[in-house]
């Protein structure tokens, strides 16, 4: 049994070696035998089969090596950086696979809760943590990647795996987890634009520049960050997740472009950059507003939601593929995020690293004062704030910045394609476009 899976080594290392000339061999090779040394450990073949984790050794560390790759326009020292995020990323997965079993215990530190609880602690930290990857031009590095994955990490089973890994580098540049925002919670509100999170506390003023809050006057490659909230688009809505998501067991039931447009999450995640809209309407440069994490993570939380049904349902998530021949979108296609493949974002290893605070329930609503438990419907309702009184005149500049910055115009791809419109919402943001124009 030992021999055959020496031999299996030497063959995949051989047959790496020969389709990868541009290695560098000596690092290579040291790192596959520690990565299937560590998969190999009896506890973890529950899982895999051996033949699988040496298979996702070979397929990950065959990018750590290479240097072919550039994506974007970034310089040496950027993708420099990218790497190192990669590789330091990796490197911690592989030493927390040894303690997979103990998972539930304190060796995950990426405890991703949602921004109001603790009154705002988890937020706080984020906040602090993205200001100060702003100042030393890490954070745009990072949010600059995702300008170049429009097509390949968007309208397509790559979408909710692609973003898993993005939330997972962000991290590990931040040192701490990112909190999701449950904007289910300010869906319930009577008036969601005045929930609690739009203020200098969370993330700032919705509408207009944003001048108030932990990302206040952050610049981007475009202008000054700014927004439009209840624009357009929807929050979302808990119950329909519930109804038409979380009910489903397969990839392609969820994704697009085979998904229901009710059951599909990446729709469900357009109708929400749509109504914060600014640069958060635009597919492009949506990640310069940090709150694009905040709702990456809340996409992730019910991807692991939903991850965790199909293992009950006897289905292997880290295999459960869609295929659409969309290019870039393959299992085995390198991901745009350097040294990654698509399929590892939907690996079992991934997901352990990660754990998510329950979803609020009544009568407890994560504790936080900051929402509240509605006895008659039953669910938790995030706070207002006080009502703003500026709303109108910020919405004017938004317009005005989205048409100076070509936004837009469409100058930088595609809006977020939305599916529904809140019947609430002011629904005069974005005039249909014609579908030809935005060709990737
Ligand atoms: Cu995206």
């Amino acid at each position: 049994m030992k021999a055959m899976v020496y031999l299996q080594v030497a063959v995949s290392l051989a047959l790496t070696f020969q389709s990868h000339a541009w290695m560098n061999g000596g690092d290579f090779s040291k790192q596959f035998e520690e990565c299937t040394g560590v998969y190999n450990k009896p506890s973890d073949v529950n899982a895999l089969s051996m033949r699988g984790y040496e298979k996702q050794c070979t397929d990950l560390l065959i990018p750590l090596g290479s240097s072919h790759q550039r994506i974007g326009n970034f310089t040496d020292d950027q993708m420099g950086y990218i790497k190192s995020l990669i590789r330091k990323s990796f490197m911690e997965m592989l030493n927390n696979m040894g303690n997979r079993v103990k998972r539930n215990t304190k060796s995950v530190w990426r405890v991703r809760e949602e921004v109001r609880s603790r009154n705002g602690a988890p937020f706080q930290r984020y906040a602090e943590a993205v200001r100060r990857l702003k100042k030393s031009g890490e954070y745009d590095v990072i949010a600059q990647i995702h300008i170049t994955v429009v097509p390949t990490a968007h309208f397509g089973p790559n979408f909710l795996r692609w973003h898993r890994l993005y939330l997972f580098i962000l991290e590990t540049a931040l040192g701490c987890p990112i909190p999701y925002w449950d904007s289910s919670e300010d869906y319930v509100m009577k008036k969601p634009q005045d929930s609690v999170v739009w203020t200098p506390k969370y993330f700032g003023n919705g509408y207009g520049p944003v001048v108030t809050g932990p990302f206040a006057n952050f610049q981007t490659p475009i202008g000054p960050l700014f927004r439009k909230i209840n624009a357009d688009g929807s929050l979302m809505d808990r119950h329909a997740i519930i109804k038409y998501v979380l009910s489903k067991r397969r990839m392609g039931d969820i994704s697009s472009p085979t998904a229901k447009p009710i059951s599909n999450m990446e729709g469900y995640h357009n109708n929400v950059h749509a109504w914060i809209n600014g640069l958060m309407g635009n597919l492009g440069y949506s990640a310069y507003d940090p709150v694009f994490f905040c709702l990456h993570s809340m996409i992730d939380n019910v991807y692991e939601i939903f991850r965790r049904q199909q293992v009950k349902a006897g289905i292997n998530p880290a295999t459960d593929f869609v295929k659409t021949g969309q290019k870039g979108q393959s299992p085995g296609d390198l991901s745009q995020i350097n040294g990654f493949i698509n399929s590892y974002g939907q690996s079992h290893k991934l997901a352990f690293q990660v754990q998510y605070q329950p979803l609020s329930q009544c009568p407890v609503c994560h504790g936080s004062k900051h929402k509240y438990c509605d006895n008659y419907r039953g669910v938790c309702v995030s706070r207002a704030a006080a009502p703003h009184t500026n709303a109108m005149e910020g919405i004017l500049i938004a317009d005005l910045m989205a048409k100076k910055s070509g936004l837009a115009e469409g100058a930088f791809g595609a809006p977020f394609p939305i599916f529904s419109v809140d019947p609430r919402t002011r629904g005069d943001a974005v005039q249909p476009i014609e579908e030809k124009k935005y060709k990737y």
